[in-house]
């Protein structure tokens, strides 16, 4: 199994270049729901320690359907296998210009969630315009067994979130440990009370909002993912759905651009134009480095070679 590491603002993504289950043919939410139902030990055999690393989001290449795409892809952690990911998305375009797969320019990647463009405007700088967000539920209310009452948003921008704004607590790189104890108690709370997408989605990412230290930034973010580890990067997919909760707020006009930083400092530059069912069309920018190129060996007589489980 040969594969490409990248990060996008400190965030990993391992790009799976070949040797992943066979998942078939058809629309890319079948494939992938196919991945989280009958493959859970290859994708925790590469997501977890020893031959992962927690936050790492594995970019799963597929045949796409829609001939105009340069590839299908199929997004994971070691938590759960997700619709779309923004970062990895930035990370998956820089990979394949490292390997020569596409010039500079805009390219159409197809997700499980709907087809999304990237410009690659140089070979480490990536605009992604992501499917259509929306907020959905607007100042939801529950308390918290130890936290307390909390209120927020229910928005999609390819995936679920809990959006917290204005944060119950410091979003800072010395308080990661307290925000993610909070932030999994909130997902596990909500989830376990039926707040979620309108379809009954189930919450899948937790965001905290609060004002940045740095005055060139509009605000900064802490976000949990379903492997239980925080974003390293401002979350692509959570920034798209929090623009759809700025718009909605008239907090942010069509158009305006804004900068985010994660909590460790990493930017993305928002914005989003009107989109054609009352969401938001997100676009994103950031940036993305290769780390590495491997091949991972699974030996039947390693006793870890499915991943560490606890
Ligand atoms: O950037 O959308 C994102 C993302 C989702 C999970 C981790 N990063």
């Amino acid at each position: 199994m040969d594969i490409i590491d990248s990060h996008t603002g400190g965030e990993p993504t391992r790009v799976i270049l070949n040797g992943g289950p066979d998942l078939g043919s058809g629309p890319l939410a079948r494939r992938a729901q196919t991945l989280a139902e009958e493959y859970e030990d290859f994708y925790l055999s590469v997501m977890l320690e020893p031959r992962g690393q927690p936050a790492m989001v594995g970019a799963l290449l597929v045949e796409p359907v829609d001939p105009t795409c340069v590839t299908g892809v199929i997004y994971f952690d070691a938590g759960a296998v997700i619709g779309m990911c923004g970062h990895g998305t930035i990370g998956l375009a820089v990979t394949l210009f490292h390997l020569g797969r596409i010039g500079l320019g805009t390219h159409r990647i197809e997700t499980p969630v709907g087809v999304v463009e990237v410009l690659l405007s140089d070979p480490n700088t990536v605009t992604v315009t992501n499917i259509e967000s929306r907020r959905v539920h607007a100042g939801v209310s529950f308390d918290v067994p130890g936290l307390g009452h909390v209120t927020g948003d229910v928005a999609y921008g390819g995936n679920w979130f809990f959006i917290l704004d204005p944060t119950p607590l410091p979003v800072a790189p010395n308080n990661i440990r307290a925000l993610t104890d909070a932030a999994i108690a909130i997902r596990d709370t909500a989830n376990a009370q039926g707040i979620g997408g309108e379809g009954g989605e189930p919450i899948d990412h937790v965001i905290f909002q609060d004002a940045s230290p740095n005055p060139d930034m509009h605000s900064r973010n802490f976000v949990l993912c379903p492997d239980d580890a925080y974003d390293r990067s401002p979350c692509g997919t959570g920034s798209s759905a929090r623009l759809a909760c700025l718009i909605a707020d008239g907090r942010l006009k069509f158009g305006e651009e804004i900068t985010q930083e994660s909590v460790i400092g990493s930017p993305y530059r928002l914005s989003c134009t009107p989109g054609p069912n009352g969401g938001v069309i997100p676009s994103i920018t950031g940036q993305a480095f290769v780390m590495a190129e491997g091949r991972l060996i699974f030996d039947a007589t390693d006793p870890f070679r499915n991943g560490i489980r606890t």
